[in-house]
Formats: structure tokens, sequence, C-alpha cells
């Protein structure tokens, strides 16, 4: 027996496990952090250390860790029924009931419901599901699916396909019929143009690529409603309308992947509620079990779902785990613990909070360019030079650095480029976040002490 007190975790790690988006020799020079316990917003590794997890563990958290009603849920339901298919004319207490309450508070018209794991799983349906759309309605060559720069969908063939990050195309996820347009990052890729301008002239490039392509060979558009992994990239308010405008008016499907934005990270239910997007097929995964047990679902408009429904015939798509009684089980009582504690409005109201707060204590620090957020997701842009926006020179190191600093200081918070990003459980305090707030500042100062002695160099 391995004696749990007495174990190298991080020598047996590196001699048997392999980690995602990892260069393994390098984390096995640094050696690998072990996570052992967590509680509400705190994690507690093997060195005794305390966490505060500013990320949510990956944006999915939502209710915070520890929670024994989650615990409960899945113990009653493996105890009763711990697994059975969908398949075969068969379904479960759980999947079912799950299904119907995702219809009543997605947005209007959805309500519909295929079940999966992972949220990747979710999009290779999502992306599956337009083209047997579109095959059915007789346009079969209506396959391409267009994405954004630095969009994340996942890990799948089809999910990195469909995302905008360039490494994995380059090792394994590049396929024929995607495509992909600016994301609409102003504060990168704005230049001189004003937000609101900026937010129409992104959507408008979705609409040149449309025409490029031709509406006649393009299944369908997908958006995160705000770009998580891509560093918290939140559109102007002028860009979802036009989207939703271009894609009625070129007859393509518009998904949204709500894989972090659902279940009130931006302070209403879904992100597509916030935006007023007007989604055919929306992904969800993550929070919809605050991260307990793995399962995503895809939901279909009406629209769609009638023609899969009553004209598609037999849809050849699905998962052993498909609508997991246990998965479902603990989604509902997520859905009661976010409903009965109010954690979408919290999330509004603790956002308003935090960002208040951060722009008190970093708004004029000199290497920060940005503080944005909506909800309880959000980024602090660092940055060359506060005026122009000018980035670093090579891309990321800054933010790395930072990150270390935040991590050696008690707060997780994770580097994308050289942006900081957070998404906090929404059951975060408002003396949490004054700690989160200190601590993110006290690494920020640590690391412009470093790019300061490098500059005078
Ligand atoms: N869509 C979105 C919008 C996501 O953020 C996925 C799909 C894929 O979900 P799965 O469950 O297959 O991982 C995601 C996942 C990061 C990070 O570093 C983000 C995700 C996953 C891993 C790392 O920000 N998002």
């Amino acid at each position: 027996m391995l004696d749990d007190l007495k174990m190298d975790w991080p020598a047996l790690d590196a001699a048997h496990h392999l980690h995602p988006f990892t260069d393994h020799k390098s984390l096995h020079k640094a050696g690998v952090r072990v996570i052992r316990s967590a509680q509400g917003v705190y994690l507690y590794d093997n060195k005794g250390n305390r966490l505060l997890d500013g990320m949510a563990g990956l944006w999915c958290v939502a209710a915070g860790y520890g929670r024994a009603e989650l615990v409960e849920a899945a113990a009653a339901q493996m105890a009763k029924l711990p697994y059975y298919n969908t398949f075969f004319k068969t379904t479960n207490e759980p999947a079912v009931k799950l299904a119907a309450r995702l219809a009543h508070i997605a947005p209007r018209g959805l309500s519909h419901v295929f079940f999966a794991c992972s949220g990747s799983e979710a999009v290779d349906t999502a992306i599956r599901t337009a083209r047997v759309y579109w095959q059915t309605r007789g346009k079969p060559a209506k396959r391409i699916i267009i994405g954004r720069e630095y969009g994340y969908h996942g890990s799948t063939m089809l999910a990195a396909a469909a995302g905008g990050m360039v490494d994995m195309h380059r090792q394994a996820g590049d396929l024929p019929d995607f495509a992909h347009v600016l994301p609409p990052y102003w504060y990168e890729k704005g230049g001189q143009m004003g937000e609101s301008e900026f937010g129409l002239y992104a959507a408008r490039q979705l609409e040149a690529k449309i025409l490029e392509l031709g509406a006649e060979n393009i299944a369908a558009f997908i958006g995160e409603p705000v770009q998580g992994a891509g560093g918290v990239i939140i559109p102007p308010s002028t860009y979802w309308p036009e989207v939703n405008r271009i894609c009625k008016a070129h007859d393509i499907l518009l998904i949204a992947d709500e894989v972090i934005c659902g279940f009130g990270r931006t302070g209403r239910m879904f992100g597509s509620d916030y935006f007023g997007i007007e989604p055919d097929i929306m992904t969800m995964a993550k929070a919809m079990t605050s991260g307990y047990v793995p399962l995503s679902a895809v939901m279909l408009h009406d629209r769609v779902a009638e023609v899969m429904i009553d004209e598609a015939g037999e849809y050849y798509h699905g998962f052993t785990y498909s609508g997991h009684p246990v998965s479902c089980a603990v989604a509902l009582k997520n859905l009661d613990i976010i409903e009965s504690e109010g954690l979408v409005a919290r999330a509004d109201m603790m956002g308003e909070i935090l960002r208040g707060k951060l722009n008190i204590a970093l708004a004029d620090h000199p290497m920060v360019g940005e503080i944005r957020g909506v909800g309880l997701i959000g980024a602090i842009e660092l940055t060359a030079d506060k005026r122009t926006r000018k980035p670093f020179a090579k891309i990321g190191r800054v933010g790395t650095i930072c990150r270390d600093f935040c991590i050696e200081n008690g707060l997780v918070m994770r580097a994308v480029r050289d942006g900081m990003v957070f998404a906090p459980p929404l059951i975060i305090s408002e003396s949490e976040i004054d700690e989160m707030v200190a601590l993110a500042k006290k690494s920020i100062d640590q690391t412009y002490e470093i790019v300061k002695s490098e500059m005078a160099l």
C-alpha cells in the first residue's frame, strides 16, 4: 500500500502522470504542486499552504468547495442508480428533471437538451448537429464553422479546430471546413477606434468572411459570449447584436459556447442573457455541477430541434455517459444552491465590488493598462506603456512572472499573454475580495520591480 503521508507525490507524478497543456520536462524540473483539499474559496496544498482560488478551479466551482449538499446528492443517487445509459429507448429521472429545468432557465426557445461529459464533447455535438441540420434541410454544402482567433472551445479535434489557438492547430487540431475571424478584443486590436465602433468593425469581419467563403458553404458561427481562456475578452456592447443580425441575414446558425459564462458567471444566468445573444445552439458545462462531477449539455432552439426530431431520422451520435444520473443529480442540487443563495445576482453585485476595489488599488499603477470585467469574470492587462496600450517585447513573460508571484503570495490567478485573468467562486465574500485585491496588488508591485530593474539596465 502507498502511505499517503510518506509519499513523494511530485516524484511519483513525474514518473507516471501526463498533464494537460504541459511541457513535462520543465514541469519535472520545477516540481508539481499537490492540492490536497479545499473549502469555500480556499485550496490547501501538501506543504501546508493556503491559496485563495481566484479561478474557481478552471472557471467552474461556482458554489465553492466543500458543499456537503452536492456530496450528499451524489451519494444518494449512486446508492439508488449509479449508472444507466440513455440509449435504446431508456431514460432516468435526474436526466429528465435536469433537461426540463435547463429548458426553464435557458434563453427563450432553447428547450431541448443533449447531455455529454465535457465542454469539448458538447462543442463537438453542437458542430455535428449544425451539419446534420443543414444536410437534413437539403443544404449539405453548408459545413464550414467560423470561430475566432483566441477562441477556446476545447481539446477534441473538432473543438480545437473551431477554437482559434494557433499552437493547437499547428500540433494536431487543424481540420478542413473551419475558418477564424477577428475577436472583439478592443484592448489589443482596437487601435485608434472607440470601443463601440470597434465592436461593429469586429462583427463585420464575420460578415466579410461569410461573403468570402459563401453563405451556401457555412453551417455556423461559434463564439463564447466572453472569451475566457483567450484572456477574458469582453466584447463592446455593439458586437453581439450585430452578430445576431449577420447570422440571421446570411442563414447561418449561431452557436453560443456558454461553457465558462453559463450559470451566473456574468451576473446573468447565461452570457447570452447579458449580451442579448440569440443562439440557435448553446453549449454548457463547468459550473453546471460546480465542477464536482463532469457534465456538459447542448441546448437546441426549437427551430433546430424540430428539424432534428421530425426530419433527421436517427442521429448517429452519443456517449456512454450521456445523461449520467449521478452528474445530473449533482447538477440539480447545484442549481438549487445557485437559486436559493441568489448566486447570479450575487455575481453581479460582488463583481461590481471587486472591480471597484481593483480600480482603487491598481487603476493608476504604471504597469496596468486596463481593468475589465462583467459579473465575476475579469482581467487586468499588464502593459509596457499605459498610454498607448503597448505590449511587452516578449509576450507572456511578464504575465508568467506575475502569476508565479501570485501563487507564492497565496492567490491563484491565470496569466493569458500579459493579462491576469480571474473568475473566483460566486460565493466569494467581501472580505475575501479584499484579500484577493491585496494579494493581486502585492504581486503586480513585485512584478513591476523586476520590470523596472530590467528597464534600468
Ligand atoms: N468551451 C469553452 C468556452 C471552454 O472554456 C471548453 C469549451 C472545453 O471544455 P472541456 O470540459 O472539454 O475542457 C472550455 C474549457 C484555461 C482553460 O486555461 C480553459 C478551459 C479548459 C482548460 C483550461 O483557461 N476551458
